[in-house]
């Protein structure tokens, strides 16, 4: 008998011997150059570099391009495709449901910031363990070009005139709600939006991804903050934020003392780098003035505008036993027939 050694593959793998192919999806059925396939791909780098095993994420969305991406990422992972707004809650749901689970909410601009902006503050103020990312492209893109509630004021589209009405500022709102994790990127930064992600996917509440993510087929005029040319001629990054996860060597390519060191709740560290301005990611009231200036300005900030650990996430809230509910047998988890007599006798 005659052994024959399979031939040894040179494609990268990840800690758990994954090649990165394991972590795509389906084939993006979305316009060329749609800034919401960068950000599948970086959600795919992102996990592939931490060794994040798919089996155990699950990925929610609303309606709209972007709710329809996450079906082009993560193809073994449990995926829920909601109605439009409501994906914050039926993400909060499964989280509490199965605490194994990390969740990956990916929303539009309309889908949170109109139909579901409700949503999104009482999934943020509940801190509902997730990582919530917002493909902000200015305008409903599936519904072919109408405005948004984060379109620009004075913007003119084809169909939709010109809009009235001041934009909303998602990660100013989530700060105002007590988001513990907001940050702010572009979807043409495959490096910055990688990063945060994989610090995002390390928090342990609701972590909040604004992503400017251009719409090439209904908001890509030049004037238009949402588009690439304005991304790359207006992106001021706050901070250069470099993710170091717990299980990898710490490198880091800047001097020392330059430095500012943010533990996570796993043991993985962010770091944040200062640059021309003296940002302080832990400093609320400094994040809230930073945006309103930048909004002034109109200008995108970008980076971790904030962070804070303190909160308590909804399991921790829930005092969540250690066996997630769903593996509970159904006599756990039903209050006795004797408890509910108890509890209508109370009631009398
Ligand atoms: C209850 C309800 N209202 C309205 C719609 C129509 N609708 C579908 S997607 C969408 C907006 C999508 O915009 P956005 O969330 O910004 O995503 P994009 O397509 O730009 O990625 C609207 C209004 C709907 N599907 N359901
Ligand atoms: S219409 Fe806009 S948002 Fe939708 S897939 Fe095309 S480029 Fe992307």
């Amino acid at each position: 008998m005659t052994t024959v050694n399979a031939p040894k593959s040179n494609t990268k793998v990840n800690k758990l011997g994954l090649e990165k192919a394991v972590y795509k999806g389906l084939e993006s059925t979305l316009c060329n150059g749609c800034g919401h396939d960068s950000i599948s791909a970086r959600i795919i780098d992102a996990c592939f570099d931490l060794g994040i095993r798919s089996e155990f994420i699950a990925k929610f969305s609303g309606i709209g391009c972007s709710s329809k991406s996450p079906a082009y990422f993560l193809s073994r992972s449990h995926g829920f495709n909601s109605l439009h707004g409501r994906m914050p809650s039926v993400a909060t749901g499964a989280m509490v449901a199965n605490r194994e689970l990390t969740g990956i909410g990916v929303s539009g601009d309309g889908d949170t910031g109109s139909i579901g902006f409700g949503q999104f503050k009482h999934a943020i103020r509940r801190n509902a363990p997730m990582v919530y990312i917002i493909e902000n492209n200015g305008v409903y893109g599936l519904t072919k070009g109408q405005f948004s509630a984060t379109s620009d004021v004075g913007q003119e589209l084809k169909h939709a005139g010109i809009n009235e009405l001041p934009p909303i500022d998602l990660c100013l709102e989530a700060i105002v709600a007590d988001c513990g994790f907001v940050a702010r990127s572009f979807a043409g930064d495959p490096k910055q939006v990688t990063t945060l992600l994989k610090a995002a996917l390390s928090f342990k509440g609701t972590a909040v991804l604004d992503i400017i993510s251009p719409c090439v087929t209904f908001n890509d005029k030049d004037e238009s903050t949402k588009s690439y040319s304005w991304g790359k001629a207006h992106n001021e990054h706050v901070i250069d934020a470099t993710f170091v996860p717990y299980f990898e060597e710490i490198i880091v390519d800047y001097a020392p003392g330059e430095a500012k060191e943010v533990e996570l709740h796993d043991g993985s560290k962010i770091v944040l780098k200062k640059l021309d301005r003296a940002h302080d990611a832990t400093d609320r009231m400094a994040a809230i003035k930073l945006l309103e200036e930048a909004k002034h300005k109109q200008q995108f900030i970008t980076g971790l505008i904030y962070i804070n650990q303190s909160r308590a996430d909804l399991r921790e809230q829930e005092h969540l036993p250690e066996t997630p509910l769903v593996h509970l047998p159904a006599a756990k988890l039903r209050p006795s027939k004797d408890s509910l007599v108890k509890l209508m006798e109370g009631m009398k």
